[in-house]
């Protein structure tokens, strides 16, 4: 007769108290895109491949929440010249037609001429859109880029 192993008794996991509620998977890769992962670890300072892919998913993660128009935050940065006639003025009017997006400003002088302002911004994404297009076409902004970000449910 064929000796059969006791079933055993399947002991309960032991949580790692320094897990931190981290999950392990395994993840399959074609070696170029292997390749692709640690030339981005590399390039951006990864201290390794997880915290990469962490950050990669939360773009995209960021990116689908700005295409879902959910409510997300950002912050423009406008760069103009104060001397242009009534520049500032349409701007701070255009920043007050959707006060309840503008969380705050801050104005820095860069030189004589120029100054740079970061406005930081709460709401709907296609309103967040809407006012950053609308400021950056103001006649006299130099530079303009709104950095598309969350509002923090991107864990
Ligand atoms: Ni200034």
């Amino acid at each position: 007769m064929p000796k059969v192993n006791p079933v055993r008794k399947k002991s309960p996991r032991k949580k790692n108290p320094f897990s931190n509620g981290v999950k392990r998977f395994g993840v399959s890769l074609e070696e170029d895109l292997l390749k692709e992962l640690d030339a981005l670890v590399k390039a951006h300072k990864f201290p390794n491949r997880s915290q990469a892919v962490r950050s990669l998913i939360r773009n995209s993660v960021v990116v689908q929440n700005w295409e879902d128009n959910k409510e997300v935050a950002g912050c423009l940065v406008i760069v103009y010249d104060h001397h242009k006639r009534d520049l500032m003025n349409k701007s701070v009017t255009l920043q007050h037609a959707y006060e309840e997006l503008v969380l705050s400003v801050q104005h820095v002088h860069l030189d004589h001429h120029n100054c740079l302002e970061m406005v930081a911004l709460k709401g709907k994404a296609s309103k967040l859109k809407e006012l950053a297009d609308k400021l950056i076409a103001l006649k006299g902004i130099k530079h303009g880029q709104l950095v598309m970000s969350s509002v923090g449910s991107v864990k």
